[in-house]
């Protein structure tokens, strides 16, 4: 583990406070602040286990990880930097971005409804910036809108927020300040409020990603931070397919998985293999009488969803975001369509000129799954990923949920690629066909068919 965390509890804090100027800013009398933790690793951290405090279950952030804290007295205390970091998206593709403690997404704040948290935000950034605590219930002045709440962070300082944590659930973090930019570049991280009662709504395994979409060329590394629908990259907390991690899941657990999203469109998230209900959102938990069964969820612009279900049929399904595109990476969209097209002239009069010319698309675009084209530097292939049966042709929003027995409680190691039982698998059929339907009407029939049939 590469974190350097030290938060040593509460020494020789006793009786310092916070006190509120007449301006109304949060201006804190410690000399010492809590240690900042660093996370250098996208690897998945294991969930962080509270030592003090109240008990929780952990939250697991894919492909990140939890802020640790100290309490001092019967506050819990964080320390967030806000600053420029560099984060691996995929193996070839790095990304300089803008994030917290290290890491785009940042580190998850998890902490129990009742609790007053004081969270230390340094700026480290070479603008002002702010926080806002997304969903949770605070004072005004603590809301986080630079400019509205108080006045935003300058570059090198560092402010305090404290409230009480005055319900339990599934919030966010992110600045309000020059606030266009600085989520295009990746500032935002998830925010857990775990129960009072550990009893209330148990689950074995809690996972917890951020939805974010980012615009970088090909051969560049930093976000164009003034594009609005068109983005290239569409990751969870940062990271795409196939170096997402998997949702690795034992067999019979009961399981959650929590989403929010900071993009500009929204994303309906799809799982294979299993119905299941949205329990929580970012408004609070779901009363069951509430709730009804889906398998997709859509996660609207500004919005978190939880969903949960019992993990009682094994395999590896997939979890996407159901919009194709968002699941490729890097790729232009003003590709004219080939399907169909006879382009065999026009191969011997390119490769004329270019040697070892491939037409591409007559067939569809699957071919892209397995070829391994020249790339420029820093990129990834728009579909990409290997399955043991093949390409997986995808990219972006994608994963695999992976249910299988005997996973020991907090081993999230990927246990490899699921075998099919015997008789369980789609196989081929060599036999003699069975009469095919079809419908014959000239009604419906759109193009010749000696042309629908060629390939
Ligand atoms: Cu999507």
């Amino acid at each position: 583990m590469n974190r350097r965390q030290l938060l040593t509890a509460g020494a020789g804090l006793a009786g310092a406070g916070l006190a509120m100027t007449s301006a109304g800013r949060a201006e804190t009398r410690y000399r010492d602040l809590p240690e900042a933790a660093f996370y250098d690793s996208p690897n998945t951290m294991v969930p962080l286990r509270p030592d003090n405090g109240p008990d929780y279950n952990p939250v697991v952030t894919l492909n990140g990880w939890s802020l640790p804290w100290r309490m001092n007295g019967n506050v819990k205390e964080f320390h967030l930097v806000a600053e420029p970091v560099e984060r691996i998206m995929a193996s070839g593709m790095m990304a300089r971005l803008w994030g917290y403690n290290g890491q785009s997404t940042g580190p998850t704040i998890e902490a129990v409804e009742g609790e007053r948290v004081r969270i230390y935000v340094t700026n480290r950034l070479p603008e002002h910036t702010s926080v806002h605590w997304h969903g949770l219930i605070l004072p005004s002045g603590m809301d986080g809108v630079g400019g509205l709440s108080h006045p935003a962070i300058p570059p090198g300082k560092t402010f305090v927020y404290e409230f009480d944590l005055t319900k339990s659930g599934t919030f966010m973090y992110h600045p309000h300040a020059d606030e266009m930019v600085q989520m295009a570049m990746g500032m935002m991280g998830l925010f857990i409020v775990h129960p009072r009662d550990p009893s209330f709504m148990p689950v074995d395994r809690d996972f917890a990603f951020l939805l974010a979409s980012y615009d970088i060329d090909p051969g560049t590394y930093i976000p164009r931070v003034a594009e609005m629908t068109n983005f290239n990259m569409w990751t969870w907390n940062s990271r795409i397919f196939p170096d997402i991690d998997p949702l690795v899941v034992n067999k019979g657990d009961r399981v959650r998985v929590r989403c929010g999203n900071l993009t500009m469109t929204n994303h309906p998230i799809h799982m294979h293999g299993y119905d299941f209900e949205v329990t929580c959102t970012d408004g609070g938990w779901v009363p069951e009488s509430a709730r009804w069964p889906e398998v997709s969820i859509d996660i609207p612009v500004g919005a978190m969803r939880a969903y949960e279900f019992d993990a009682v049929h094994e395999g590896d399904w997939a979890i996407h975001c159901h919009k194709s595109h968002h699941t490729m990476n890097a790729m232009g969209h003003d590709l004219p369509t080939f399907i169909g097209a006879d382009k065999s002239r026009l191969t011997g009069m390119i490769r004329r000129e270019t040697q070892g010319y491939m037409p591409m698309g007559t067939a569809g675009m699957a071919d892209m799954g397995e070829m391994s084209m020249e790339l420029p530097d820093n990129t990834v292939p728009m579909m990409t990923g290997w399955g043991p049966y093949g390409p997986l042709e995808m990219g972006g929003m994608f994963s695999v949920v992976k249910v299988r027995e005997g996973i020991a409680p907090d081993d999230y190691a990927d246990p490899g690629w699921y075998e099919n039982p015997p008789g369980t698998e789609a196989w081929e059929w060599t036999g003699e066909l069975p009469e095919e339907a079809r419908n014959t009407s000239p009604e419906t029939i759109i193009s010749p068919r000696d042309h629908v049939r060629r390939g």
